[in-house]
């Protein structure tokens, strides 16, 4: 078995718009009512794909879930006197970010060797509470082999968010591994999305040792800020953890709980006097991916808009000239899916498996790359404008896109 971190990102859907769902999201709030525009926000999202496959890396990627979702408008009992955010939420493209797909414990952290997956419910946003049935029926088809055990979402009572608030340490992907769950306290002003009960449950679901486990609080004053989730604020990578000073609620004691469980880790902590927590959200700074190549220099994917800030690029560069663990430094463009607060971070669900375990009508190659890009070209529209969310026309074109693609990749099944 040859086990590689796969990052699976998630094909930007044909009906991508701004519709300020999301409070405590900034950046999604601050562009609502604005146009979209899908084609490119989907060739963005394929562009970063095959970059990083360039480097060597093996990707994967997820279908867009069924827009406008008419199981959910028939479940709504959706009228012309509905609150409007709900029907905007029923064509919501968010299944795009992957990280809240799943949380994901590899096979050497489980105690009965499969890799575990658990669909996560999102119930904290109404949009987002929709996805999961979709999202589990795409696991169960992609990870359908026994190396995989695919568990339903957590009872609703307890928010789940899936890997965007998990964490995994290890000395390489294919070593056992320490899992840090980060959940948020409610009673701020911005809801927190990651309830405790539920990262326990995901542990427990996952047969994981509770000795190789850590939960942390993350900082009241992140989420307060807009870090909805914990990526926007901390990545980590095998030994490394990348992190901002405010990322946790108690920043010393996390750093030693760690440390404990994990001596070999480095961490690399952005100082609130070098990168404030309002530039590290607002530029996204966190929200990257932080990859191993082939060759071993650990590189930084990072959104543009964290290039483009001063304070960012001036810690960046360094970092990079100094000797810490993190050698390159890669900008990427994936504008359309920033401004609703979703960096290449967010576009990617890791799962550490052998790639010959996974369904490959699932995993990115050339051929199939310019397949998608063929499709995308052919039938994403152009342009969404806020008001056109509801036009039957839309529908029809947002309906046949995805079709388009199902048929091009040979998964009929999912539609
Ligand atoms: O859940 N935005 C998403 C962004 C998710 C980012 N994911 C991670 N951090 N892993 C969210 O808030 C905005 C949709 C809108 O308002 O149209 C939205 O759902």
């Amino acid at each position: 078995m040859r086990l590689a971190e796969i990052n699976f990102d998630g094909i930007v859907g044909p009906s991508h718009n701004y519709a300020g769902l999301s409070l405590g999201n900034l950046a999604a709030t601050a562009h609502a009512g604005d146009p979209s525009y899908p084609r490119a926000a989907a060739l963005q999202g394929l562009a970063k794909m095959r970059a990083n496959m360039g480097l060597g890396l093996a990707q994967g990627f997820f279908l867009p879930l069924p827009r406008p979702n008419r199981r959910w408008l028939g479940a709504l009992a959706a009228d012309a006197t509905m609150d409007p955010g709900l029907l905007r939420g029923a064509w919501s493209a968010s299944g795009m970010w992957t990280a809240n797909a799943a949380t994901v414990s590899p096979a050497p952290d489980s105690g009965d060797g499969r890799c575990h997956l658990t669909v996560a419910n999102l119930v904290t946003m109404p949009h987002r509470a929709q996805e999961w049935p979709d999202t589990l029926k795409q696991l169960q088809t992609a990870f359908s082999s026994d190396a995989f055990a695919v568990h339903g979402p957590v009872p609703p009572c307890f928010g789940d968010e899936g890997a965007a608030n998990h964490m995994r340490l290890a000395r390489s992907h294919a070593e056992p591994g320490v899992e840090i769950f980060v959940y948020g306290r409610p009673g701020g002003r911005f809801p927190a999305r990651q309830h405790e009960q539920a990262s326990h449950i995901v542990a427990r679901r996952h047969g994981l040792d509770p000795a190789r486990c850590l939960f942390i609080e993350q900082s009241p004053e992140a989420i307060a800020a807009g870090a909805f989730h914990n990526d926007v604020v901390s990545v980590a990578n095998e030994r490394v953890l990348f992190a901002h000073q405010q990322a946790f609620a108690d920043p010393a004691a996390t750093h030693a709980a760690i440390r404990e469980r994990f001596p070999e880790v480095e961490i690399v902590e952005v100082p609130a006097s070098e990168v404030s927590l309002e530039e590290a959200i607002a530029s996204y700074l966190f929200n990257a991916q932080l990859l191993t190549p082939p060759d071993g220099a650990m590189t930084l994917v990072i959104p543009t808009e964290a290039w483009e800030s001063a304070p960012v690029r001036g810690f960046l560069t360094r970092m990079v000239e100094g000797n810490g663990p993190i050698r390159h430094v890669l900008p990427v463009d994936v504008r359309q899916s920033m401004a609703n607060g979703g960096g290449p971070a967010c576009l990617r669900l890791r799962v550490v498996a052998d790639p010959a375990e996974v369904d490959p009508r699932f995993l990115l190659s050339d051929a199939r790359a310019e397949l998608i890009e063929q499709v995308i070209e052919d039938h994403w529209p152009e342009q969404i404008d806020p008001a056109d969310l509801g036009s039957e026309t839309l529908a029809a074109s947002v309906l046949s896109a995805r079709a388009a693609l199902l048929e091009a990749l040979d998964l009929g099944e999912l539609a």
